[in-house]
């Protein structure tokens, strides 16, 4: 009897080894090379495009993005066709993979929101297609005005802290929206950058952090380290898609990504 529990259980460990690896986390990603702008450059500024599992340092080869733009001062610009191939290797010890990156000259005053739309990524572990709507904000010379506009994707978190000049310890709250409307209870998955694999976990648990929205689709985090963290709130669309003769489903997920600093 002991002896077949055991067996049970080393099954059972042996599934959620094998499931584990694409199962959990992933991220769309959008990340500037800077998120406060002060000083004009003649350099554009670049927005790496990717897909991955940001804390445990594995990234996916990214199809080239069905949508990816700029609005500020109320104006949206896409930047689809002027995006350039990348090979990116985020982690030590990684594979190189294919990734996107955004070009645009932050020349006037407000904050810039990037977003793009992938297109949708088949993942086998989840029987699954995921298309992440994500976005991030770049505050530009000191102008803080745009960043809790709405660009109006399929779901999107809208901020309700300012997403910029984070200290670690702050509290940051968005709402959850999709289709344009609160998404009451949606799970939020939170993920830092761990850029080099420097940080460790003591248990899977401490790789994803999870919250909740409350009634009116808010959630709240307290940020605990600096770097950039990562907000993925997830539904399944009311859509799906075909693939080898069966409908799947498509887990969308509104991504925002933010960055804290130390208390100087
Ligand atoms: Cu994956």
């Amino acid at each position: 009897m002991k002896q077949k529990k055991t067996i049970v259980s080393l099954a059972l460990l042996a599934v959620s080894i094998l499931a584990s690896p694409d199962a959990h986390a992933h991220f769309g990603m959008t990340i500037p090379t800077e998120n406060i702008v002060e000083e004009t450059s003649r350099e554009p500024l670049k927005v790496n495009l990717m897909f991955a599992h940001p804390f445990e340092g594995r990234s996916m080869n990214m199809e080239k993005p069905a949508t990816a733009g700029v609005l500020h001062n109320g104006q949206k610009t896409l930047l689809t066709d002027k995006l350039k191939a990348l090979d990116l290797t985020m982690y030590a010890d990684e594979k190189p993979s294919r990734a996107w990156r955004a070009y645009h000259s932050i020349d006037s005053p407000g904050d810039y929101i990037f977003f793009m739309e992938p297109k949708p990524y088949w993942e086998p572990a989840e029987d699954s297609y995921i298309v992440h709507y994500t976005k991030v904000i770049v505050n530009a010379f000191g102008k803080e005005v745009g960043w809790d506009e709405e660009v109006g994707m399929k779901t999107e978190i809208v901020p309700l802290t300012r997403p910029y000049g984070l200290y670690v310890g702050n509290v940051f709250q968005g709402v959850v929206k999709v289709d344009g409307k609160p998404a009451p209870f949606t799970e939020v998955e939170v993920e830092y950058f761990n850029r080099g694999g420097q940080s460790k976990v003591q248990a899977t648990p401490f790789v994803t952090q999870v919250v909740k929205a409350d009634a009116n689709g808010v959630f709240t985090y307290a940020i605990p380290k600096a770097g950039w963290w990562g907000f993925a709130a997830l539904s399944t669309d009311s859509r799906t898609l075909e693939r080898g003769g069966r409908e799947k489903p498509v887990e969308i997920g509104a991504v925002l990504w933010v960055k804290a600093e130390d208390f100087r």
